[in-house]
Order: structure tokens, then sequence, then C-alpha cells
């Protein structure tokens, strides 16, 4: 039992090799383990400050700004921005979310928009930058569509779990603008058994 255990921990390590191998598919947080949607709005923590701010002016607050006291360079107390929650639809809830690191930049962005209070859309930055994005487009709470930019917010790379499985099965390269080739795992396993160009999948539609 023992050797079929670590026979399928090989295998799995074979499969995940094989799928990075093709065009560095940079450290993808594999789609196995996608944590459960998370709330889109998290309590204010024992170190952060929160201004409300109506700024449609319909009586009720729109924007919540947290801050933390920090210390700069001279030892001077200072408020950092830590996030900032917007709520777009006037209901009274959280729908957006920007997170600012040290320097004020945005490494994240979570979007409810769904509006069920939990996070359906999440978008990373680099440098100001996306890098990349998670989406839950099925709504069943867990990610199934990934997508990663170059280093000036072009698409390259799409990969999506088409079939819930909790495993991409459809993979999408982009160059210049458009879908160069589409990458689809027919029998579960985890590799690409077709290949389709962009060209004549465009055509196909
Ligand atoms: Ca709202
Ligand atoms: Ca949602
Ligand atoms: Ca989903
Ligand atoms: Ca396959």
């Amino acid at each position: 039992m023992k050797t079929l255990g670590l026979l399928a921990v090989g295998m799995a390590g074979l499969v995940s090799a094989g799928c990075a191998g093709h065009k560095s598919a940079a450290a993808t947080p594999a789609a196995s383990g996608a944590p459960q949607a998370a709330a889109i709005h998290a309590p204010t923590s024992d170190t952060e400050q929160v201004q409300a701010y109506d700024l449609h002016r319909s009586g009720k607050p729109d924007v919540w700004v947290y801050s933390v006291t920090t210390q700069d360079a001279s030892g001077k107390s200072v408020e950092r921005r830590v996030r900032k929650e917007a709520d777009l639809n006037g209901d009274g809830k959280v729908d957006i979310v920007y997170w600012f690191d040290a320097d004020g930049q945005v490494t994240r962005e979570t979007m409810d928009l769904d509006f069920d209070g939990k996070v359906d859309d999440t978008l990373f930055f680099e440098k100001g930058k996306k890098i990349r994005s998670e989406k839950d487009l099925d709504g069943d709470g867990r990610v199934d569509t990934w997508s990663y930019y170059d280093g000036s917010e072009k698409l390259v790379r799409k990969e999506r779990d088409v079939k819930g499985t909790g495993k991409v099965d459809y993979w999408e390269y982009w160059e210049a603008g458009a879908i160069d080739r589409i990458g689809e795992d027919l029998d579960g396993d985890g590799q690409v058994d077709r290949w389709t160009k962009g060209a004549e999948a465009a055509t196909a539609k």
C-alpha cells in the first residue's frame, strides 16, 4: 500500500511537471486546494483604524479606509493606509476591496461581483501592474479561471477548470492580443490531449 501511495505522489509530480514544462507556467497556485471563497469584508483588526466616507452623499457610508499607525524613517508616527473598501451598488455592503503595500501601491483587489458577500474575483499586482487574476465564474465558491499577465498587463495565458474537478483542464495561450493556441485535457489526467490553433478556434465560432 505504501508503494502505491508513493507511486501516486510521483505521478502527481510528473503531471504538474508536464504542465509546467510547456512554456514556464510560473508558480501556479494549483487548482487543487483552491480555498473556499473568502468573505469580501474583513472586520477591523486590533491594529487598524477605520474611517468611513459617504462619497455618494446618500446618508450612509460607501467607502471605508483602514489604516495602521507605523513609524517613518525618522521615527515619527505616521498613518499608513492598508486597505480600502467600497460599496458600489448602494446596499451598504462592501463589493470591492483594494489592498496596499507600505509604498501605498495596490497589491491586490478583491471583488464580489454577484453581491453574495463572498469574493469571486481577485486581481494581483506587482509594482502597480496586474500580473494575475483568479475568478470564480460559476459562483460555486471555488476559483475556476486563472489569468496570467506579462509585466505590462498583457494577457499571456488563461487556465480554466471547465469540468469543475478542481484541476485545470483548459489552457489558452495568448500572443499579441489574440489566442495563439488552446489546449484541452479530455480524459482528466491533467495533460493536454487536444491542441487547437487560435485561428481555427476563431473560425469555428
Ligand atoms: Ca454593495
Ligand atoms: Ca460573490
Ligand atoms: Ca467556481
Ligand atoms: Ca489528458
